[in-house]
């Protein structure tokens, strides 16, 4: 339950994940131990003193189980078995134990809504129609003209439905025909995965983040795919049957979530999750016919009343996670920064102003060191399922390469999986191999170790800004508040808890900019934090420099 201060501000009941940073890894990307060209365990251990000196305290694993690699792991053919390219579960307990020695928890991916084409209950089910894993997953008889059995799609192209020749039927897949849907109507289906779950609990894991977890409700006949009608009933029933009973971190991946739906998800008497990642900050950005393939221009104004919105709405209860990018977005600095003109002053302005908004904030593998989009000029040097199968229908359409590739460069996950760029040496240190996509060329410029030796880099601010999370109630707490939300280029908001208020001031522009600060906005307290001077106090004026982001703490009379 939320209790109230004595100013009034409701406080969450407080859980450790509140004051966390999450940190998440793309295994295949991060570190190639053995030069095969692929990321691995034994490199993600060998990084573990990289991540604890950044202050995280958990870190989300992508998929890291058996896989064909489909779709890199969200393709699951042994859940309790880890992939060879990656390592065997004895390096994964080693990965545990040596995290936990540093006092970091890992959080795995659980990707139930579907498994691998080659998954053995898919093997057996497709055999025949009376297999006793048939209802393991989604069949229906073909339309009367033979074709799908209704018009639903595929979040990778096409339809959702493979005719399954053997037996005469189709089968769902919202995403790649290898991805078929599990049926979570099926009681056995839930059961197993809960067996799985707990397996993994007992190994020591901090919990699971939960891959389109608002998809396992789905009622494919009314073509009801989000927010099913038992979604919650399962989500409670999981709870019960597994991490229920444990302090752990339960994070659902919900693109469809509402603020409204938020709540159910991670409301405190609602025994679901901790919190779910909403994407509406990354959608409002998208073209409505086009999506992601044709980004709009980009819009503060819009950003910044999604982000309010979001505040708003989860300020008494429910809780936000925080972030620009993960493995399917663009690169935070490429999409909402400056990455040619002010790098460094742009990631440190967009890594403040995530860091003091309240909710979780998730630091994404290369962001905490401005890794940038990926300049890729043809569709050979893509990776991506997605972007392969969206390339050929964009073509199949009449329109030009040219055009799609502007939409990838953009906005593909491939600018998310390029190599993690440790070092200005060859293939950014990533591996002694080829690497399994190509490493993006400015490596050179942009590596940890050029970071970490730099005290004005973009890294050395996060371990500030994950300090002062853990230092400073109001910023865990406090009361979010936004100012001149109609000004193009400024974003202003406070946090204030009992008698502490936290003014935040950032210029999302490359102009200078002078600006008349609110009554609210006018205290004199101590900098906390900024990317260019020192600030002492906020006077009724202020001059921003390009991309300047400061934080004043003051205590109010
Ligand atoms: O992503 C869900 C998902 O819908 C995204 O793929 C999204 O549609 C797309 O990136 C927007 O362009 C999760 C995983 O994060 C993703 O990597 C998997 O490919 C997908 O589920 C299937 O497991
Ligand atoms: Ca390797």
């Amino acid at each position: 339950m939320a209790q109230a201060t004595a100013s009034g501000n409701l406080v969450s009941a407080s859980r450790w994940w509140h004051r966390s940073t999450i940190y998440q890894i793309y295994p295949r990307s991060f570190a190639d131990s053995n030069g095969d060209g692929i990321g691995d365990i034994d490199g993600i251990i060998s990084k573990l003193e990289y991540l604890k000196a950044l202050g995280i305290e958990i870190i989300w694993l992508s998929p890291i189980y058996a896989s064909p690699m489909d779709d890199n792991g969200y393709d699951i053919s042994n859940y309790q078995e880890i992939a060879p390219e990656f390592g065997t579960l004895a390096d994964f307990n080693r990965l545990i134990a040596e995290a936990k020695s540093r006092g970091i928890g890992i959080v795995l991916d659980l990707v139930v809504n579907h498994t691998s084409d080659e998954h053995p209950w898919f093997i057996e089910a497709r055999k025949s129609i009376d297999n006793p894993y048939r209802d393991f997953y989604i069949w229906r008889k073909p339309a009367e003209d033979g074709g799908s059995p209704n018009t639903l799609t595929s979040s990778f192209g096409g339809p959702a439905w493979t005719l399954d020749l053997r037996t005469g039927e189709y089968y769902l897949h919202l995403f790649s025909r290898r991805q078929p849907d599990l049926n979570w109507e099926n009681a056995k289906v839930r059961a197993k995965i809960y067996q799985m779950m707990n397996w993994w609990l007992e190994r020591g894991i901090a919990g699971f983040r939960m891959d389109v977890i608002d998809y396992i409700g789905k009622q494919v006949d009314q073509s009801i795919i989000t927010d099913g009608p038992h979604l919650h009933d399962y989500l409670q029933e999981m709870h019960r049957e597994t991490f229920g009973s444990r302090d752990v971190l339960t994070i659902g991946e919900t693109w469809s979530a509402t603020p409204g739906s938020a709540l159910l998800y991670s409301g405190a008497d609602r025994h679901e999750l901790s919190m779910v990642f909403q994407f509406e900050h990354v959608t409002q950005q998208w073209d409505e016919i086009y999506g992601k393939w044709r980004s709009r221009p980009f819009d503060l104004i819009k950003l910044k009343s999604v982000l309010s919105k979001w505040q708003y709405a989860l300020a008494e209860d429910g809780w936000n996670s925080l972030f620009w990018g993960n493995h399917d977005l663009p690169r935070a600095v490429s999409k909402y920064g400056d990455a040619r003109g002010y790098p460094v002053e742009s990631a440190k302005m967009l890594a403040t102003v995530l860091h003091l908004l309240k909710g979780t904030p998730f630091v994404y593998q290369g962001e905490e060191i401005g890794m940038t989009n990926a300049p890729f000029a043809k569709i050979e040097q893509y990776r991506d399922i997605e972007t392969l199968n969206m390339h050929r229908l964009h073509l199949d359409a009449g329109l030009s390469p040219e055009d799609f590739i502007k939409g990838a460069n953009e906005n593909g996950r491939d600018n998310a999986r390029t190599p993690m760029q440790w070092t200005p040496e060859a293939n950014a240190g990533f591996t002694t191999g080829i690497p399994w996509i190509e490493v993006n060329e400015n490596y050179t410029v942009i590596n940890a170790e050029r970071a970490v030796s730099d005290e004005h880099s973009i890294w050395n601010h996060y371990p500030k800004l994950i300090a002062l999370r853990k230092e400073h109630a109001v910023i865990v707490y406090g009361r979010y508040q936004s100012y001149l939300d109609q000004h193009p280029d400024v974003f202003t908001y406070t946090r204030t808890l009992d008698r502490k208020r936290l003014a935040v001031v950032a210029n999302f522009s490359a102009k200078t900019i002078s600006l008349d600060l609110p009554g609210e906005l006018q205290i004199a307290g101590r900098c906390l934090i900024s990317n260019y001077r020192p600030c002492d106090r906020l006077p009724d004026k202020v001059d921003l420099q390009p991309y300047e982001a400061f934080a004043i703490l003051a205590v109010l009379d």
